[in-house]
């Protein structure tokens, strides 16, 4: 099996009461092992591409044999945006981006407070499933934009591109057992567990 699931890197209770620990264990345990599992037996159709590297599916979906394109579109997206997304987390007690991040916040969205409404409303307002990105975009400027399903801004097919350095899964699965049909009030918790020291490093790097 090439691709495996890596630990979550915190406990399933880290994150209360804003994401609860029966959610992360599903979330983590459950569907984000059945992306790697379903990845792995997608990849037994792509011929060259059995043995690639996840950025390099992902970053080459198109070309992607079809008989295995539409598997590792969905679950190696799905591999891709969960590996990523447990990495962003972390109880922040009301913290703030601080220093470039925050300097290029306040450029490019008028404001911290201006940012956080666009990031909850590209959350809330996409139909069905689907994930919410903070990206660095092609022109070197932080945006805002959602993908459906486990699609990501990384995908040569992805409609807005760019380099993610936030991501949210609005996913029914990410909060129903606490916020049911409340999307976005599970946005708003979101802001208490965005590990900013993470997105700050992200955003140095690919800048
Ligand atoms: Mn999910």
């Amino acid at each position: 099996m090439a691709h495996k699931l890596n630990d979550l890197g915190y406990a399933f209770d880290a994150l209360e009461p804003f994401i609860d620990a029966q959610t992360m264990e599903i979330h983590h345990d459950k569907h984000h092992a059945a992306y790697v599992n379903n990845l792995n037996t997608a990849l037994e159709q792509a011929g060259a591409y059995k043995s690639s590297d996840l950025d390099e599916l992902i970053t080459q979906i198109s070309k992607i044999p079809e008989a295995a394109r539409t598997g590792v579109r969905n679950n190696g997206g799905g591999h891709w945006n969960h590996s990523f997304f447990w990495t962003l987390m972390k109880k922040n007690e009301n913290g703030r981006p601080a220093g470039k991040l925050a300097d290029a916040i306040n450029k490019d969205f008028g404001s911290f407070e201006k940012f956080k409404e666009d990031f909850k409303k590209a959350g809330a307002t996409r139909f069905g499933s689907g994930w919410a990105w903070l990206i660095i975009n092609q022109e070197g400027k932080l945006a805002v934009c959602s993908t459906p399903n486990q699609d990501n801004p990384l995908m040569d097919i992805a409609e807005v591109k760019g380099q993610p350095i936030l991501a949210v899964d609005v996913w029914e699965h990410a909060y129903y057992l606490k916020y049911q049909n409340r999307r976005p009030d599970y946005l708003e918790a979101f802001f208490n567990v965005v590990n900013w020291d993470k997105v700050s490093g992200l955003y140095e790097t690919y800048k």
